[in-house]
């Protein structure tokens, strides 16, 4: 079941010439069976013996405008770092940026995705992956890819998972974070959503909905098999499964700016995801 999900999206993706051409960097005990593992190490491009202790999840539609700058400032960050792309195909040739960036660095993969399949697919899928490889990073890091999140403050999201927190969130809401350049009506259905959450998922933060986290990879592999969002409610299902499973939370404040190049993804079809996955939220599973 773990990798069913991306063994339903495998194609034949166009190899890169770092993949190696056995498949002996995939974990046998996650990937499932041979086959399987054959199937995703040929679909994933870049160099799989992935071994850094922080692995960063970009999940990507339509960011041709941001990727680049994006993936180079993580490198300029200079941690020891695999940036995993999960990109749907976009028609803007997202891919082929990353493609180009893959040249100048060696710690960059791809999994391009037929096609669009949702942020929360994309994000567990991206945990998927970097599960499945035989040597896992310690921490795993989400981050929009249209500069929304600024890179420079990573470092701070993983600073309270190394002293033994297993999820840090980046807060637009808690004292000291904030938003910028957010018109009022979308500031408005994020506020709204987030005081929906409260009221059925009782973590003890003020930003459900932050796409800029640290995980543990512990708790990661605790909760993959619960997380079946396919949308944007993936940022509170994580929060939720993290929560029941008594793992421990903090939130840190971060500043959140509106993209500058692009457009957003969130349609109406996924505000409706989003509330009809609040409203299903039972207390108790
Ligand atoms: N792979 C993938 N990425 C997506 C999808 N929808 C959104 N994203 C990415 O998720 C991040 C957040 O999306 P965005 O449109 O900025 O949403 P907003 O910040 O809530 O307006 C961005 O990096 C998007 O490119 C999707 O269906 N598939
Ligand atoms: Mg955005």
């Amino acid at each position: 079941m773990l990798l069913n999900t991306i063994y339903g999206k495998v194609r034949n993706a166009k190899m890169n010439t770092q993949v190696p051409s056995s498949t002996s960097s995939l974990d046998e005990g996650l990937v499932g069976n041979m086959s399987f593992k054959a199937s995703l190490s040929e679909s994933i491009e870049g160099n799989l013996d992935v071994n850094s202790e922080i692995g960063v999840v970009l999940p990507t539609y339509c960011e041709a405008q941001n990727i680049e700058k994006l993936i180079e400032e993580i490198e300029n960050l200079n941690l020891n770092t695999s940036i995993l792309v999960i990109d749907d195909s976009s028609p803007d040739g997202t891919s082929d940026i990353v493609r180009k960036c893959q040249k100048k660095h060696n710690n960059i993969l791809l999994f391009e995705r037929p096609k669009k399949s949702g942020l929360g697919t994309a994000i567990t899928d991206g945990f998927r992956i970097f599960l499945s490889v035989k040597n896992p990073p310690k921490y795993i890091i989400t981050l929009d890819a249209d500069y929304s999140h600024n890179p420079r403050e990573i470092p701070k999201l993983i600073a309270p998972v190394q002293k033994g927190f297993d999820l840090v969130v980046g807060s637009r809401y808690c004292k000291h974070g904030s938003t910028r350049d957010w018109s009022f009506i979308r500031l408005a259905v994020s506020k709204i959503a987030n005081l929906l959450t409260k009221l059925r998922v009782h973590a003890k933060i003020s930003d459900y909905t932050s796409g800029m986290r640290c995980y543990s990879t512990k708790l990661v592999r605790g909760i993959i098999n619960h997380l079946h969002s396919r949308t944007y409610e993936i940022q509170i299902e994580t929060i939720r499964q993290a929560n029941l499973r008594k793992f421990r939370i903090k939130e840190i404040p971060i500043t959140f700016v509106n993209r500058k190049k692009g457009k957003s993804k969130l349609s109406i079809h996924e505000i409706k995801d989003f509330l009809s996955y609040i409203f299903s939220i039972n207390r108790k599973y």
